[in-house]
């Protein structure tokens, strides 16, 4: 009997392991399929969540190039013979290490007031090199409402950035009067025609208040072709989200500005409206540049998201019949205030 018992359990043994051997490639499958599962659930949500996504690789001009692609002046020769001074050297470009610069975010009164001081900004927020002509004459235009903590950083962080580049700026901040939803397109529209009455700028830089360049060879200047500077951010991961991606901060000659029309004045809310002056762009022949990502690293300040506009869609659908007839040739506002203060000059406007 125990020796029949003893029989029937060593069987019965043998026979659990051949069928759990013979089950083995069916759970491994099984249990394959389930992480591939999962790991495609996770990509899906995180491309649906985080807008940063996946790398788009793009083009862009390589550093040693840089110096190839830069729209210097033609003001600038002129002046250095009239002068006497050089021509500002190209060093700046070479400083390709790979520190990253950070903004200082609890900034004081006392910080900005010594600013002018310290480094001779002139008022209207206007500055240039005593030593030297400048190649470039930049007027910095930011679009901007209630965003004073980040006006503050920004401004402490720009002035000895641009100032090592050695370019004559003016930064323009650009406020619209409450009432409307922001419209970020058409306050840039008239920092270009504001700016032009002080000085006749042949590069404007685009700019929204949030956005600090980290690298310091990613110069404030135009090149040959609109200039996408912004490309390679921290919310992004520093990755593009989609290669027509032309916001934030944006490079682009007098000629070439005009030539497109500006941006389009319609566009009240968030959204949209880069889209729409990347399309003006294209439409005109231009096509825009971007340096490598390694220069164009920036951080955002960060703050609450904006709601994106309903009709951003419909108004860039439309906008393509409206390129020559909304722009910076049909461009009406009232200015409410115009004053240059210490650190810039102060726009504020009723759209
Ligand atoms: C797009 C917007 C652009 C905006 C970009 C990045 O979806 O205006 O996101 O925005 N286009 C439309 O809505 C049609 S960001 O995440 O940097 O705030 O610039």
């Amino acid at each position: 009997m125990v020796l029949k018992e003893r029989n029937f359990t060593e069987q019965d043994c043998h026979l659990y392991i051949i069928s759990l051997v013979s089950k083995m490639p069916n759970l491994f499958c099984q249990m394959v399929k389930k992480m591939i599962l999962i790991l495609l659930t996770v990509i899906i949500i995180t491309y649906c969540i985080h807008p940063g996504r996946f790398a788009h690789y793009y083009t862009f001009i390589k550093e040693e190039d840089m110096v190839h692609e830069l729209e210097e002046s033609p003001l600038a020769q002129k002046l250095s013979e009239t002068s006497g001074l050089p021509l500002c050297p190209w060093h700046i470009l070479n400083e390709s290490s790979y520190s990253l610069l950070y903004p200082k975010k609890n900034v004081t009164q006392c910080d900005l007031n010594e600013l002018s001081v310290k480094l001779d900004i002139k008022l209207g927020g206007t500055w240039k090199p005593s030593n030297c002509v400048s190649r470039f004459d930049v007027a910095i235009v930011v679009p901007y409402r209630n965003r004073q903590t980040q006006l503050e950083i920004f401004l402490l962080y720009m002035h000895s950035f641009l100032q090592k580049q050695m370019i004559n700026y003016r930064i323009l901040i650009i406020e619209q009067v409450e009432k409307k939803d922001f419209n970020r397109a058409k306050l840039l529209n008239i920092g270009y025609i504001e700016a032009l009455k002080l000085f006749p700028y042949h590069c404007f830089i685009f700019h929204d208040v949030d956005l600090i360049p980290q690298k310091q060879n990613n110069i404030y200047a135009c090149t040959h072709q609109p200039r996408h500077m912004s490309s390679s951010l921290n919310t992004f991961r520093y990755n593009l989200p989609y290669r027509g991606l032309f916001g934030g901060a944006v490079a682009i000659l007098k000629s070439q500005f005009e030539l497109v029309n500006g941006f389009s004045n319609m566009f009240f809310g968030w959204g949209g409206e880069d889209d729409d002056f990347q399309s003006r762009i294209n439409h005109k022949g231009l096509s825009i540049c971007r340096f490598s990502p390694r220069v164009s690293r920036y951080v955002m300040l960060t703050h609450s998201k904006e709601l994106p506009s309903e009709t951003r869609f419909s108004n860039l659908l439309a906008g393509k019949n409206r390129y020559d007839v909304d722009g910076i040739n049909t461009l009406v506002y009232t200015v409410r205030n115009s004053t240059f203060k210490p650190l810039y000059t102060w726009i504020l406007v009723d759209i």
